[in-house]
């Protein structure tokens, strides 16, 4: 087997409601039990949007402190918290997220079109969260939507420099209508215009773009994100079981493109985590 495989579950998202999937983990029980099945399969980070009583999306601190407390209680997942919440959260709570102390947090590198939606990320935030994450010890995961925001990254690591341990993980997060599509030749467009800080990426396609994304980037090397976030079927027409069901499914395209699933601690050492 060659190099380690980074498995990246995004088991709930804020665009998908509970009552449109009952599956979705939307509870700390369900997100915990969630955690410890993935773990078990072969993830090992997991990038956490909290949901309040009502399953609505939230980024009450409470809740926010409570959702960490019941991942590490019952797996030894990489934590990562979402700055992105839902397109409706107010950028100063976004920035409070940091708050409730995980181990990495998303950094969206734009502002991008999300459906009929705006994702709102303008460069003051970008540059404010960075420096927050930093300044905590957080280890930022660049998400990157299109194209622009692969160079804005170049712009940021030259103002600010490059996070601490000098490692620097990017995910791409492609084919949301409004960002740049769920194909290879994308793909391979964004890696090639990554800045050379960059240490590790990772790649996911939002819905039907989900296998080609991973494997286009199991072709490349990269590490993959997966989860009910960014897709509900595990094939035309056919529900998402559990979130554990699309980590066994990247295990298994890895074990192809023999890649063997990495460790939470394999994956705090390439975060450059202590
Ligand atoms: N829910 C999207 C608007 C992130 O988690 O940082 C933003 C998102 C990205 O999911
Ligand atoms: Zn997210």
């Amino acid at each position: 087997m060659s190099a380690p495989l980074l498995i990246t579950v995004a088991p709930t998202g804020a665009e998908t409601t509970k009552a449109d999937c009952p599956q979705l983990p939307t509870t700390p029980e369900e997100l915990a039990q969630t955690a410890a099945d993935c773990e078990a399969a072969g993830a090992a980070m997991i990038h956490i949007h909290v949901r309040d009583a009502s399953h609505a999306p939230t980024l009450d601190q409470a809740l926010l402190r409570e959702w960490v407390a019941a991942v590490r209680a019952s797996s030894s997942l990489v934590v990562q918290l979402s700055t992105g919440g839902s397109v409706h959260d107010p950028i100063e709570e976004r920035l409070k997220v940091l708050d409730a102390e995980p181990d990495s947090c998303s950094l969206t590198m734009g502002t991008t079109n999300f459906g009929d939606d705006v994702f709102l990320n303008p460069w003051p935030f970008v540059k404010e969260l960075y420096q927050l994450a930093l300044s905590r010890g957080i280890a930022p995961e660049f998400e990157l939507f299109d194209l622009g925001q692969v160079h804005a990254l170049g712009r940021l690591f030259r103002e600010f420099g490059v996070p601490a341990g000098g490692k620097a993980h990017v995910d791409f997060v492609m084919g949301v209508p409004g960002g740049m599509p769920g194909t290879a030749p994308a793909l391979v467009a964004a890696v090639a215009a990554l800045p050379p800080e960059v240490t590790s990426w990772a790649a996911t396609g939002i819905g039907r773009s989900t296998l080609s994304v991973a494997m286009a980037s199991l072709s490349m090397g990269g590490h993959l994100r997966v989860g009910m976030e960014d897709v509900l079927t595990i094939s035309r027409g056919v529900p998402v079981e559990s979130n554990a069901q699309l980590v066994s499914r990247a295990v298994a395209l890895g074990e192809l493109a023999q890649r063997t699933p990495m460790t939470p601690a394999e994956c705090r050492s390439l975060l450059g985590l202590s």
